[in-house]
C-alpha cells in the first residue's frame, strides 16, 4: 500500500514524477534515477538516468505497481546520455512521453515517444523535436485541444546557453537586476510529431506586473515547469533551483504571462525538488520527491505525494514536507 509522504517504491530510486490520471488509474511517468560514487557537481553529471519505468496505482493510498522497463537510450538513436524528467500527453488514442536527453553533440534535446497503453512500452521517434532544447518537458493540453509543452532548465539544463536564440557554450543568466531567463513553451502539431513553431519565452510576472528578476532566486524560474488549468485560470508551477522551493504563477492565457503567487513546497532533503499536480476524485494531489530515503545522497531520490489544499482564495496552501513528523 502507497503512504502520503512516504516512498512510492523503494526497489529503484525514482524522482522528477508527472503524475497523470488515465482510464480512472493514477499514474507516474518518474526518472529512473542510477546509483554510483560519482561527485556532484553544478552541471547535472550525477544525474546518470538511461531509462524509464512507468508506474501506477489504481487510488491514491494503493499498492505502486512499476510495470518494468518502458523506453531504454539504447532504442534512441540521437541520445548519448542522461535521460531526464519525462512527461506524457494522452491524444488521439495514443500516449506520448516526451523526455530531455543529452544528443550526440552534448546538448539536451526533447524526445517523442509512442504506445497504445499508459505503461508503455514506448517507441521512440528516430529524431528529436526540431528546435527543442533543454529539459524538463511538461505538456499540457487546454480546453480546446492544443496541446502545449513547457519546458527548460538553468545550468546542466543549459536554458542559459540560448539567450541569443540559438546555442552558445558560453551563455550566462542574466545581471541579478534584469529579467530572468523564461521557461520555454511550444505548441505541438495535431500529429504531435513537431512543435508548430520555435518555444517562446514565457513571462513570470511580480505583483506590480515587473518581470521577476535574474537576482530574485526565491521566485525566478530555474526548472521543472508544470501546468494545471483550474477553473478559467492558467496555474503555471516550477522549481526556483537554487533556493529549493517549489513555487507557482497564475495568469489568464496559457502562454502567460503568469503573476507570481507563492510557495507550494518547502525544501525537501536533497539539492533538486520537481513535482506535478493532480486532481483525483475531488482532492489535488502534489507528487514530488526528495532524498530522504538514501540520507540525502542528491541523485538517489524517491517520488512521494501529499495532499495539496487551496484558500477560499483559490492560493495554494503551503506544504511544509516533513510537519507530519
Ligand atoms: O533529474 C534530473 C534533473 O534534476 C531534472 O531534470 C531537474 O528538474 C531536477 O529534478
Amino acid at each position: 500500500m502507497s503512504k502520503e509522504r512516504e516512498p512510492l517504491v523503494t526497489h529503484i530510486f525514482t524522482a522528477d514524477p508527472s503524475a497523470h490520471v488515465y482510464n480512472g488509474r493514477i499514474y507516474v511517468y518518474p526518472s529512473h534515477d542510477i546509483p554510483h560514487d560519482g561527485e556532484d557537481n553544478d552541471n547535472g553529471d550525477e544525474y546518470q538516468m538511461r531509462d524509464y519505468h512507468v508506474l501506477s496505482m489504481d487510488d491514491i493510498g494503493a499498492e505502486c505497481i512499476d510495470h518494468g522497463l518502458a523506453l531504454s537510450e539504447d532504442d534512441v538513436p540521437w541520445v548519448s546520455e542522461q535521460m531526464w524528467a519525462p512527461d506524457v500527453a494522452y491524444k488521439n488514442g495514443t500516449y506520448y512521453l516526451f523526455f530531455p536527453a543529452r544528443d550526440k553533440e552534448g546538448n539536451f534535446r526533447i524526445g517523442i515517444a509512442e504506445s497504445d497503453k499508459p505503461e508503455g512500452p514506448f517507441k521512440p521517434h528516430p529524431e528529436c523535436i526540431k528546435g527543442s532544447y533543454s529539459i524538463d518537458p511538461a505538456s499540457f493540453i487546454d480546453d480546446d485541444g492544443k496541446v502545449y509543452v513547457y519546458n527548460g532548465g538553468l545550468w546542466g539544463g543549459q536554458l542559459e546557453k540560448y539567450r541569443t536564440g540559438s546555442f552558445d557554450p558560453n551563455g550566462t543568466e542574466p545581471a541579478a537586476d534584469e529579467p530572468a531567463v523564461g521557461p520555454i513553451c511550444a505548441v505541438m502539431d495535431d500529429d504531435m510529431q513537431e512543435y508548430v513553431a520555435p518555444p517562446v519565452a514565457i513571462q513570470i510576472l511580480d505583483e506590480s506586473g515587473e518581470p521577476i528578476k535574474a537576482g530574485d532566486e526565491d521566485r525566478r524560474y530555474f526548472e521543472d515547469p508544470w501546468m494545471n488549468k483550474i477553473g478559467d485560470k492558467y496555474y503555471f508551477s516550477y522549481s526556483t533551483g537554487t533556493t529549493h522551493y517549489l513555487v507557482y504563477a497564475v495568469g489568464d492565457n496559457p502562454m502567460g504571462p503568469f503573476t507570481y503567487k507563492g510557495r507550494i513546497l518547502e525544501p525537501v532533503i536533497g539539492w533538486t525538488t520537481h513535482h506535478s499536480i493532480i486532481e483525483h476524485k475531488g482532492k489535488w494531489y502534489l507528487f514530488y520527491h526528495d532524498c530522504e530515503l538514501s540520507g540525502g545522497i542528491n541523485h538517489r531520490r524517491t517520488v512521494k505525494y501529499t495532499e495539496l489544499k487551496f484558500d477560499d482564495k483559490g492560493d495554494i496552501i503551503t506544504i511544509h514536507p516533513y510537519d507530519h513528523k
